[in-house]
């Protein structure tokens, strides 16, 4: 158990927080307007397109262990098969990623049309991907590293225009304070830790504290791990107006609070904490006008590294994914699970790559739109823009005729977003129909724009 010695700082600042579970309250952020929030959300909302990136000590024995394949997501092997922590401390100390090209990632995000990353700071296994000075648990103190991980990344973000925000988990099962009594079974949401607001105090806001004070790139912070059960909306209240406090252009997700509706990801309480929504795995059935969510999804069956895990979606699923999240008014953030050397696996880069081809053709149908105007019509898609709609094509009509369910308005002109030529648009009794060019230009979807009156 050599890296659960806690800190000295940790003893003193428990100490300057008063009574044990007694939190600092910080003052409440000040309430902005609708403008000022408009303002501090625009560029995340006309972004739309972002990469996860869920790596860490788990990344090392990739869904392995003893030998044997660990069924479930792979950076859950701690809880999966109840590794006690002498044993899963062994995987941080071999995390050495030696071919690890910080640049090369966000290169490989940018080109794929992504416009943010987020990264795993420190997931529920508490090991840390950045030099924290309240914990020797990270990859500059405990791993063969010995650097840190998440400032190369920041930089190299920064350096490239990309913005950048981090994951961090509230809930720990490595740190004696945050662990569930219920430990090796260390996912509770159940039991609670008598000494969890002395983890909050000394150990996780300090956490927090270093990375939006010595990253000057963190954009996002993206909270998870919430449901435990020593944690509630007021602290994460509280949590967001000390974070927003140290941070006024901060966004923070709604994981920061504690009453998120599963993986519908909306918060069930209406004044609960955070700036949007976080659906995973899933894009909500309809639009949800007025509310900002973002989808996380997977581009195989797992966030973290699995070295058998071979269940990739295809391109086409990806791509027609994002589309149905931004033509509800949703962004899209879809993981990436590098490898324990430190490569983005070859399958993930492949269908980057793939996705960035059709970005750099048709990004103007996705970044910086609203929600569809109308349901969504069987052939595909809406997106919107003022004075604009984009009809995201999916199935390209045998007749070549393209009905704009739903448009009521009479369109001035149509084209392809593809080579601009205009097409044809024509009455058919309450509707308007456009005639398309008998080929496709994408078999994963093709965009007419439609200009409006
Ligand atoms: O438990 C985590 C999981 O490991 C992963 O990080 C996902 C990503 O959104 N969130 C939690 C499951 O809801």
């Amino acid at each position: 158990m050599l890296f659960r010695r806690v800190a000295l700082g940790t003893i003193l600042a428990s100490l300057a927080c008063g009574v044990l579970g007694t939190p600092l309250t910080a003052q409440p952020a000040p309430r902005e307007t609708a403008a000022q929030k408009d303002a501090r959300m625009a560029w995340w909302r006309d972004a739309q397109f972002g990469m996860f990136i869920h790596w860490g000590a788990y990344s090392v024995p990739g869904g392995v262990f003893h030998g044997e394949r660990v069924g479930g997501i792979g950076e859950w092997i701690m809880n999966s098969s109840k590794v006690p922590i002498p044993e899963y401390e062994q995987f941080a100390r071999a995390f050495n990623p030696t071919k690890y090209d910080a640049e090369q990632w966000v290169r490989t995000a940018k080109d794929a049309g992504m416009k943010y990353i987020i990264i795993t700071s420190k997931h529920h296994d508490g090991f840390a991907l950045f030099d924290s000075k309240v914990s020797k648990y990270d990859a500059v103190d405990a791993a063969a590293y010995h650097k840190d991980a998440l400032k190369a990344l920041a930089e190299a973000a920064h350096r490239q225009g990309m913005k950048f925000g981090v994951y961090y988990s509230i809930m720990d099962w490595h740190h004696p304070d945050a662990q569930a009594p219920s430990t090796p079974n260390y996912n509770s949401r159940d039991f609670k830790n008598p000494n969890f607001n002395r983890y909050v105090e000394t150990y996780m806001k300090p956490q927090l504290k270093e990375l939006l004070t010595q990253y000057p790139a963190i954009d996002v912070l993206w909270f998870d791990g919430e449901w435990v059960a020593d944690w509630s909306d007021e602290q994460g209240r509280q949590l967001y107006d000390w974070l927003r406090a140290i941070k006024p252009g901060l966004i923070i997700n709604n994981r920061v609070g504690h009453s998120r509706a599963g993986m519908q990801g909306m918060s069930k309480n209406p004044d609960a904490p955070g700036d949007f929504g976080t659906p995973e795995q899933e894009v909500p059935a309809i639009g949800l006008p007025g509310v900002d969510w973002e989808t996380c999804m997977t581009m195989n069956d797992t966030w973290g590294f699995k070295s058998f895990d071979d269940g990739w979606k295809d391109t086409r699923t990806l791509l027609r994914t994002m589309i149905d999240a931004a033509s509800k008014g949703g962004n899209f953030l879809l993981n990436v699970g590098p490898t324990p050397l430190g490569e983005i696996p070859a399958e993930s880069v492949a269908r980057l790559r793939e996705m960035g081809k059709w970005m750099r053709e048709n990004g103007e149908s996705i970044y910086a739109t609203s929600a569809s105007p109308v349901a969504a019509p069987a052939w595909g898609r809406y997106t919107s823009k003022p004075g604009k709609v984009y009809a995201h094509v999916f199935d390209w009509p045998k007749d070549h005729k393209l009905a704009l369910t739903g448009l009521t308005a009479k369109p001035k002109a149509a084209y392809l977003l593809a080579d601009k030529k205009p097409l044809a648009v024509e009455q058919v009794g309450e509707g308007f129909v456009v005639t398309l060019p008998n080929v496709a230009p994408s078999s994963i979807a093709s965009v007419v724009v439609v200009e409006m009156q």
